[in-house]
């Protein structure tokens, strides 16, 4: 085994599967722009993890531009960074079927990600749905990323990624995929259903009401939050007395995350309060940080043309990365070219 030092390398996705909702700018893009100059950034719309479930094609090509335009609103700077579409890059899908071959059934089937959302009907889901994590793999291993930014919800597929790259370096004696590190930070890594505390919030769950799109006006905004299920008590006086109320806390911590501020700044400030008082706080300052968002989105989505152009920038610096990783492994695996 050689010694392997990976240049730092940041990677990581968006589904395309609906509209952006906090969680993911909260989650995830807000923390990716976050972390654009501190080491190569690569950010991906992940097209092929979106057709895991049926998506209308006109939609889906709408949507991987709504993604985009997510991106670059919240400030991520495509000279800076590189902003692409994962299915302009082919690698993608050829490295993740090498991975289907290193990953075993037993470890896709401890994945309880795919159990929540195919739920008692498994069978009748795609195959897709069932080996995304594999794919997921491959597209943080294709550029040898070492660090990916990514939802509380995503941990255990960061985990699986790693596993798929151990087992890689040991059958075939080599080092040369990185151990990526999950990086899971700040009062937002699992933002939770307006309406059930207990639940993720999801671009594809089931109410409008359940979720704050990254679209909606600022009536929607407010009357969501005013709407949002809380419970009985004031806020409390300090972090511990939000311990058994899921509702309560997942308010307090998007209030947080909106703010640059933690829990117990929030808890301080506003100890004690009714939640007639701090749902309307918290809907003003979702209004004054995601509309300026939603604005620019708008603005960018109106010139599609530019966003294709942004995506395909991207996708050719994608693959002068990607394309040498995956010559690389295929000579690793033994498979011939002439
Ligand atoms: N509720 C959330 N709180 C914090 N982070 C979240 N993320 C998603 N939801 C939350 C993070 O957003 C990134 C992109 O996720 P994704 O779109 O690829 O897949 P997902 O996690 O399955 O997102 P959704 O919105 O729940 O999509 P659907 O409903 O289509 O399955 C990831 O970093 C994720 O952790």
């Amino acid at each position: 085994m050689t010694n392997t030092t990976f240049t730092p390398r940041v990677f990581s996705g968006i589904k395309p599967s609906g509209g952006l909702q906090l969680g993911n700018y909260l989650g995830a893009i807000k923390r990716f722009v976050g972390m654009q100059g501190q080491m190569e950034t690569v950010y991906c719309v992940v097209d092929m993890h979106a057709i895991t479930v049926w998506q209308d094609p006109a939609e889906l090509a709408n949507a991987t531009r709504e993604v985009a335009a997510g991106y670059l609103a919240a400030g991520l700077d495509p000279t800076q960074s590189i902003l692409f579409n994962q299915s302009q890059v082919s690698a993608h899908a050829e490295l993740g079927w090498i991975f289907n071959c290193v990953a075993r059934v037993g470890w896709m089937n401890r994945m309880t990600q795919f159990k929540d959302k195919a739920g008692e009907n498994a069978e009748k889901h795609s195959l897709g749905l069932y080996a995304y994590p594999a794919l997921m793999a491959a597209d943080i291993l294709l550029y040898h990323a070492t660090h990916v930014p990514v939802g509380e919800d995503q941990k255990q597929h960061v985990e699986l990624t790693r596993d798929i790259a151990k087992k890689f370096n040991h059958d075939y004696k080599v080092d040369f995929f990185p151990e990526t590190t999950p990086v899971i930070d700040g009062p937002a890594t699992r933002v939770m259903n307006l309406r059930d505390g207990t639940k993720k919030m999801s671009k594809s769950g089931e109410s409008d009401m359940e979720r704050i799109n990254m679209t909606d006006d600022a009536d929607k905004i407010a009357k969501k939050f005013k709407k949002a299920k809380s419970d009985a008590e004031p806020l409390p006086e300090t972090v511990e007395g939000l311990a058994d109320r899921p509702e309560a806390r997942n308010l307090i911590d998007i209030y947080a995350a909106l703010n640059d501020v933690t829990p117990a700044d929030v808890v301080a400030e506003y100890a004690g309060a009714q939640w007639g008082k701090f749902k309307p706080a918290l809907a003003d300052l979702a209004v004054a940080k995601l509309a300026p968002i939603s604005g620019e989105m708008a603005r960018l989505m109106a010139d599609p043309a530019e966003i294709d152009r942004i995506l395909g920038d991207g996708s050719a610096r994608a693959r002068e990365i990607a394309e040498p990783i995956l010559r690389k492994t295929y000579d690793i695996v033994g498979m011939l070219r002439s």
